[in-house]
């Protein structure tokens, strides 16, 4: 395949700052050289940078200007790449997803495909500007492009995200507000309980079943803090008991056997905060197992 690295540098997601320093560690970790290893061509096409804006002061929400800002900026980057082959956004913290799904939504529509959502994360990121407590954008993105109110400012979301589209897998801090949203909701959420009581194949498997019945394009949104924090520790927001780092395998190479995957989002690392860059190691180790890194050729089963 042809796959295309995009870094994106965005911080403003939140308050705690580092992730921008996330795509020169992916690079420096050497995700270009794996993906290329696999046998898949690589373009690095450098760092997107966020539109001009003004920053204002919000008694709430953080850094919203900036963060506009990035989401026409990375909605654009989203939708040209995806012409040329499969994007990854090195990130650069969650709130990127606001403009690389709107970007994937917009390509999927020129190809009369409908978009499906991974979202491999502790956390449901379903939050909106009204509903947020922590005033952090990182936690909207599955809001804004679902078409939830209180974006304003934001680029338009045409055509909503059905919430028939889209799964989050890994969850364990979800506040009331989220859960309520959730349970209300036709998303697929699976949490780490049920991932303890059926594993974490048998959700997946359905989920990518259905992408394949409508011929669906598919994003994967990859938050470090799906993993447990004693593997990935390079994340502002860790919470005990996440994936392993066999569950983080798993996911990724039945993605890869599905053949579905059209995006890619590697996002909130904050290499301050890593042990000799293991996180970063773990994360490029993940998207090499995406791209058909494995240890045996196997035939293919069912869950
Ligand atoms: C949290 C943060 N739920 C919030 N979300 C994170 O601020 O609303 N998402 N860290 O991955
Ligand atoms: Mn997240
Ligand atoms: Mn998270
Ligand atoms: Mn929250």
């Amino acid at each position: 395949q042809d796959c295309i690295l995009v870094g994106a540098p965005m911080d403003s997601g939140k308050r705690r700052q580092g992730c921008l320093m996330g795509p020169d560690a992916y690079r420096t970790a050497g995700l270009a050289e794996a993906l290329r290893g696999l046998g898949h061509t690589v373009t690095d096409r450098g760092n997107v940078a966020p539109a001009p804006f003004t920053p204002k002061d919000h008694p709430k929400i953080v850094r919203l200007e900036e963060t506009i800002a990035w989401t026409t900026a990375l909605a654009d980057a989203a939708e040209a790449t995806l012409k040329d082959g499969l994007p990854i956004f090195m990130g650069g913290d969650h709130a990127l997803s606001l403009g690389t799904v709107l970007g994937a939504m917009r390509h999927a529509a020129t190809q009369d495909r409908p978009l499906f959502v991974l979202w491999l994360d502790a956390h449901t990121d379903f939050h909106t500007p009204h509903t947020t407590d922590s005033g952090n954008l990182h936690g909207t993105p599955l809001g804004y492009v679902t078409g939830r109110d209180g974006f304003d400012g934001f680029p338009a979301v045409e055509n909503p995200l059905p919430h028939e589209n889209i799964a989050i897998i890994g969850l364990r801090s979800v506040d009331a507000a989220e859960r309520e949203a959730m349970q209300g909701s036709d998303i697929t959420y699976v949490d780490m309980r049920e991932i303890d009581e059926t594993g974490i194949a048998r959700p997946l498997s359905t989920f990518l079943d259905k992408v394949t019945a409508a011929n669906g394009m598919l994003h994967v949104s990859l938050d470090v803090d799906f993993l447990d924090p004693s593997v990935a520790p390079a994340v502002g927001t860790t919470v005990p008991g996440g994936a392993t780092v066999r569950e983080g395998h798993l996911v990724m190479e039945m993605l890869h056997d599905s053949g579905l995957m059209t995006s890619l989002d590697l996002v909130e690392l904050n290499p301050f905060l890593d042990e000799r860059g293991r996180t970063a190691t773990l994360m490029v180790d993940l998207a090499a197992s995406a791209m058909g890194r494995r240890v045996f050729d196997r035939p293919t089963r069912a869950f």
